[in-house]
């Protein structure tokens, strides 16, 4: 067995440098971020969302939410999420107040080839836009960017979470939020409204709702938004047969997050045969529910058409590759007892988490762990253990074939561990991970080679 001492702090270093990230939930690993919307442009997932950061005395207002620029970030597996960087900041554009920090929920859609990047935020000119929000529009040939923007905002637009949808006979409609949601359709220049303002009436008239998505599957439109049903926001949706209504109330997408997180914010798409609803929670700042980051999880429908509840995990989506590192944190199930998740650093929560072990038998199973086809004949472990301890693996269940077992040495310090695999998996497999002693080890990551 070979030892080498390898601090989790260089993984988090080399993420940051590569602007890309192996991400389960949270998708987005050295950052905040918020409002998600996903699309699906030729055979990748673009995701838009906002970018929070932390105010502080002269920048933004301390204690709310504070935004400056937008990042896009697309994957083609939604494993493996590329960073193309900043595409909108608030003091580019001549007619937003360069210290708003007020770049809220946006959303992009494609017509003919053009990306139309919509985004909310606050004027400099509040004589001929009026106060508060209005929403502004850039453009871009690809979908990454450079975007352009405009030189106004949208005639006619009060308000925040702007939202697209075009329908299959090419009319755009534009949805945003301002306490009550209204929508309008666009011009074919997707630049102007070409209808009256409708006041979307049918939905619940007590609690904010805000970030409409509007999306059609068989024929049936889906008008989803947060609502503060409660305490906090969830997740529901109404139904129609018109992206303008009537909608029925028909349910909830999304129960209010455990953590307490103030806002929800979402947008669902289809990729390759599979539903996804994106939305987000406060992962890296439980503390503080203006610090976000997004996530994404598989949504589902009854044969009636109505919407599984989403239950949000930390797994996510997507595929892991054995040969990555399977932070195994983000586990799909998890013992009872003797396994818990804590910060790797709370000083530096995007450093990730790990995952303690400390009664003999508690366990956490990762599902969707990708062997491939060539035999991996080497697990490695990034462990800390104060009294040694005995880790096994299997593919499956703790009844699964053993596919290796790693006594980790006594150490203060990270340091990975190598073992020979015993039984080489093939193909996706769930991962069960367990703790065979009585002892206490901690696990960053494992991956096979
Ligand atoms: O991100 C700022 C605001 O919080 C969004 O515009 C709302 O939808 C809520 O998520």
């Amino acid at each position: 067995m070979k030892v080498i001492i390898r601090y989790s702090m260089l993984t988090g270093l080399a993420l940051i440098m590569m602007n890309q990230s192996h991400a389960q939930n949270p998708l987005i690993r050295n950052m905040y971020s918020a409002d998600p919307s996903a699309r699906v442009f030729g055979d990748k997932v673009y995701v838009f969302p906002s970018h929070d950061i932390l105010a502080t005395e002269g920048k933004g207002r301390v204690g709310w939410f504070c935004m400056e620029d937008y990042h896009v970030f697309s994957s083609a597996n939604l494993t493996d999420w590329t960073d193309h960087g900043v595409v909108v900041t608030q003091n580019k554009i001549p007619w937003v107040r360069p210290d708003s920090y007020s770049m809220w929920a946006p959303d992009c859609i494609e017509r003919n080839g053009k990306y139309y990047f919509y985004f909310p935020t606050s004027p400099k000119d509040t004589t001929t836009y009026g106060r508060g929000f209005t929403v502004g529009v850039a453009e871009a040939d690809r979908p990454e960017g450079p975007y352009t923007p405009e030189a106004t905002p949208i005639k006619g637009v009060h308000g925040i979470d702007p939202n697209v949808f075009i329908d299959k006979d090419g009319q755009a409609y534009l949805y945003w939020s301002a306490g009550n949601i209204y929508a309008a359709k666009l011009k074919p220049n997707m630049l102007e409204l070409d209808s009256e303002v409708k006041t979307l009436g049918e939905l619940p008239t007590k609690g904010l709702k805000e970030g409409p998505y509007l999306f059609e599957r068989n024929g049936i439109y889906y008008l989803t938004y947060p609502h503060v049903e409660n305490k906090i926001e969830r997740l529901e949706y109404a139904i129609g047969d018109n992206p303008l209504g009537p909608f029925k109330v028909t349910g909830v997408i999304m129960d209010e997050s455990e953590s307490g997180c103030w806002t929800n914010h979402h947008s669902v798409i289809q990729f390759r045969d599979q539903w996804y609803l994106f939305y987000h929670n406060k992962d890296y700042s439980p503390r503080f529910d203006k610090a976000r980051s997004i996530r994404a999880d598989s949504l589902s429908f009854n044969a009636d058409g109505t919407i599984k509840k989403v239950i949000p995990t930390l797994r996510g989506i997507g595929v892991t590759n054995a040969n990555k590192e399977i932070q195994i944190d983000r586990y799909s199930a998890i013992s009872n007892e003797g396994a818990s998740i804590d910060f790797i650093d709370t000083t530096n929560r995007f450093l990730g988490w790990r995952t303690i072990f400390n009664k003999p038998g508690a366990w956490v199973v990762y599902n969707s762990v990708d062997f491939g086809k060539n035999p991996l004949k080497t697990a490695s472990l990034n462990a800390m253990s104060e009294t040694s301890g005995t880790l096994q693996m299997r593919t499956g269940s703790v009844d699964g074939p053993l596919v290796a077992e790693v006594n980790v040495p006594k150490s203060s310090e990270w340091k990975i561990t190598k073992t020979t695999v015993l039984k080489l998996p093939k193909g996706i497999q769930n991962l069960f991970v367990m703790l065979k002693d009585d002892k206490q080890v901690a696990v960053d990551w494992i991956k096979f080679e």
